[in-house]
């Protein structure tokens, strides 16, 4: 399992470098005359697919911390969002996402696809930073999931740590 995070991660950082590349080569410098013909073309192509995250794109939970035990099932958890904006589903703002928060998912969703909305795989597509979840007794998995403004995760996908609490 390390060993397969350690892959992701520089799998993550290599493509993010690409991405990064790939933007810079294709910036343009004003008063550029075809700047606006390119600029219509990158937006068509980036609706087909998963918008590129920046290399330094990431999620956390602010709170709760990994671990932490609650003698309620009442649970407040707080997104954190680092190198890229919140945004409202629909809104197609370069850099941007909303968060999905993931609860006791066994099976990753398809990362190409709009992600599935269910009790598991919970969508705040008006931009919500933080939630209250009521949870049953036991130990819960959470993690965060950034979606583009169609659901559909950023490539390389943003996504938290796993943190484990455990409501008594
Ligand atoms: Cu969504």
């Amino acid at each position: 399992m390390l060993k397969v995070l350690g892959f992701s991660k520089t799998l993550l950082l290599a493509t993010s470098a690409l991405y990064s590349l790939t933007a810079f080569a294709g910036g343009h410098l004003p008063g550029e005359k075809d700047a606006h013909e390119h600029h219509d073309q990158h937006q068509d192509h980036s609706s087909m697919q998963a918008a590129p995250a920046p290399a330094e794109a990431k999620v956390s939970f602010i709170q709760p911390a990994d671990g932490q035990v609650f003698n309620s099932g009442e649970v407040k958890v707080v997104f954190g969002i680092e190198g890229m904006l919140v945004a409202p589903a629909g809104t197609d703002t370069p850099n941007s996402g909303h968060h999905h928060l993931l609860i006791n998912v066994e099976k990753m969703p398809d990362m190409t696809m709009p992600l599935p909305a269910s009790d598991n795989v919970r969508h705040f597509g008006k931009g919500q930073t933080e939630t209250v979840l009521m949870l049953e007794p036991g130990t819960h998995r959470l993690q965060l999931l950034l979606g583009n403004y169609a659901h559909i995760p950023h490539n390389p996908p943003v996504l938290s740590e796993v943190i484990e609490i455990t409501v008594k």
